[in-house]
């Protein structure tokens, strides 16, 4: 007798348990920077919907990533574990190995159902999920094809980020009320080459952007950021990049154009002909053509970003017409940060403020008191651990990163004092690997293999990052206390491609 009461206490704790979990809603965009978005302090344009989740719970001010490209950071939030660890180090070469655990696997176990939908990019097929619809790669800004869970490829008629939108709510209107779930959206905006949809080609073409300061960049003291390839004057394409193709048979070319229905291309090309007839006229040389790229590109850039947020707040109001925004966490994350002109680039992968850092605002009703903002130290590494959290469920130990849940809601004061980030990747845009450590106030960087030798940042003296100070005189005590630092953090993940190159250093 005693043990079937035992059963049934164990059975109306797991449903007790279950009734209380919250649903959950990571929407990951790419390449998104929290220098474009409102809720950031961003005047470049209003992100209303992106703001709402930031004025309805919590914006984190220092949310960094721990390898600064797309798969990789994916991988990272699946598994909350650094790269070399999960496997997935760069996008060139990596295939990640869904046999290992995320923090899916963990939910689906207690009875979530669990999708992922949109961008995904890391090369095999999700597993573990009780449905997935994913782009292939990169995926396609119009009339995007899918990955279908039986392995056909499907077609949908439309702009990437509504239609993205559209399947996710399709899946959340076909999903098993009964049980809590949770969903990932992948954004393909506002990746290269910034494509928008037509409605909103024309949103920006009256604002003249401000150039950043260090928009011509000379690169001095740091060897890295001096052999990278992209700049916005010399990496980036008239054709391929802003539209401005030399001709017709040029632009016929172009994969992504071609594949637009004629309703689509001709409001399409419509504008960018127009454009192009204008630039034309002004015989634009030299740094006046510098300019003029970088405004086409923040136009297109900003306008990718609008969509983005739109169907945003389609999320937003799809939880809200079914009751369902008091149970369910949001999550909007990039999946790092981008360039928009500073230092005269666009992309990311560098260790440097723009890139590593990367929006992230969070929405707990109940749990997270609405307008917070939070100083502290987190990364996409937590994700994973922050979300098992806040479902109940034990943190495997494996997992490396923390959750960040005690620090919006249990008023532990204090995260991390140190990030330790690696990135890989020694390909396209030239970024040489490089590893280091950020305690906020400084940044120690080792970079290796394409260019070898150390950077130091005072980031309070210097925020934009332009004076390597790395072995200069008085700096010798925080640099010593840095290398110890990173070399510690280096042992706690695990790293030993990183400890070798550390300990057999002798630049
Ligand atoms: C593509 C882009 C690059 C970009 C990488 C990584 N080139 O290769 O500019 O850095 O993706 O981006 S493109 O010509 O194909 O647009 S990531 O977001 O997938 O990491
Ligand atoms: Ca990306």
């Amino acid at each position: 007798m005693k043990k079937y009461w035992l059963l049934l206490f164990l059975l109306m704790n797991q449903f007790g348990l279950a009734a209380q979990r919250p649903n959950i809603v990571i929407i990951v965009s790419d390449d998104h920077a929290y220098q474009t978005i409102s809720a950031y302090g961003g005047k470049f344009m209003q992100t209303p919907n992106i703001d709402r989740i930031a004025k309805e719970g919590v914006r984190f001010n220092k949310a960094y990533v721990t390898n600064s490209i797309c798969g990789p950071s994916r991988a990272v939030i699946l598994t909350g574990k650094y790269s070399h660890k999960n496997g997935f180090k760069d996008n060139i070469s990596a295939n990640f190995n869904g046999a290992q655990n995320s923090f899916i696997k963990e939910l689906g176990k207690v009875g979530y159902q669990t999708a992922w939908i949109g961008k995904w990019h890391l090369q095999s097929n999700p597993e573990g999920f009780s449905f997935w619809q994913v782009l292939p790669g990169q995926g396609s800004y119009y009339n995007p094809d899918f990955i279908m869970m039986n392995g056909e490829r499907k077609r949908i008629e439309g702009y990437a980020s509504d239609v993205v939108e559209d399947v996710a709510e399709e899946w959340l209107n076909k999903r098993d009320t009964a049980k809590p779930f949770c969903l990932v959206i992948g954004h393909k905006n506002t990746h290269r080459t910034w494509m928008p949809d037509t409605r909103d080609l024309r949103l920006f073409t009256k604002t003249q952007f401000p150039l950043p300061e260090n928009f011509y960049d000379s690169y001095e003291t740091r060897a890295a950021a001096a052999v990278q390839d992209m700049t916005i004057d010399k990496t980036m394409r008239m054709g391929y990049d802003l539209k401005m193709f030399e001709n017709k048979a040029e632009e016929e070319k172009e994969l992504s154009i071609k594949r637009m229905n004629p309703v689509q291309r001709k409001a399409y090309m419509e504008f960018y002909d127009s454009v192009n007839s204008d630039l034309k006229q002004r015989n634009l040389t030299g740094k006046a053509l510098t300019e003029w790229k970088y405004q086409r590109y923040m136009q297109d850039y900003l306008a990718t970003a609008a969509s983005l947020d739109r169907n945003i707040g389609r999320t937003l109001a799809y939880l809200d017409n079914h009751q369902l925004t008091k149970n369910t966490i949001v999550i909007y994350v990039s999946d790092q940060g981008f360039y928009m002109g500073e230092h005269g680039w666009f992309d990311k992968r560098f260790m440097y403020e723009e890139s590593f850092r990367t929006p992230m605002v969070m929405r707990y009703p109940g749990i997270i008191p609405a307008g917070s903002i939070n100083e502290q130290l987190v990364m996409n590494l937590d994700i994973a651990p922050t979300i098992l959290d806040a479902a109940k469920i034990q943190v495997p130990t494996d997992m490396q990163g923390k959750s960040f849940l005690p620090l919006v809601n249990r008023n532990q004061k204090k995260g991390r004092d140190a990030m330790y980030y690696h990135y890989y990747e020694n390909g396209e845009h030239a970024v040489s690997p490089h590893f280091g450590i950020s305690t906020g106030r400084y940044k120690l960087i080792r970079f290796y293999t394409r260019v070898e030798g150390w950077e130091l940042f005072d980031l309070e003296k210097d925020p934009r990052e332009m004076k390597n100070i790395y072995g200069q005189k008085g700096y010798e005590k925080i640099t010593e206390k840095l290398k110890k630092q990173l070399l510690q953090l280096i042992k706690v993940y695990e790293d030993n491609e990183a400890e070798k190159i550390f300990t057999e250093s002798t630049h």
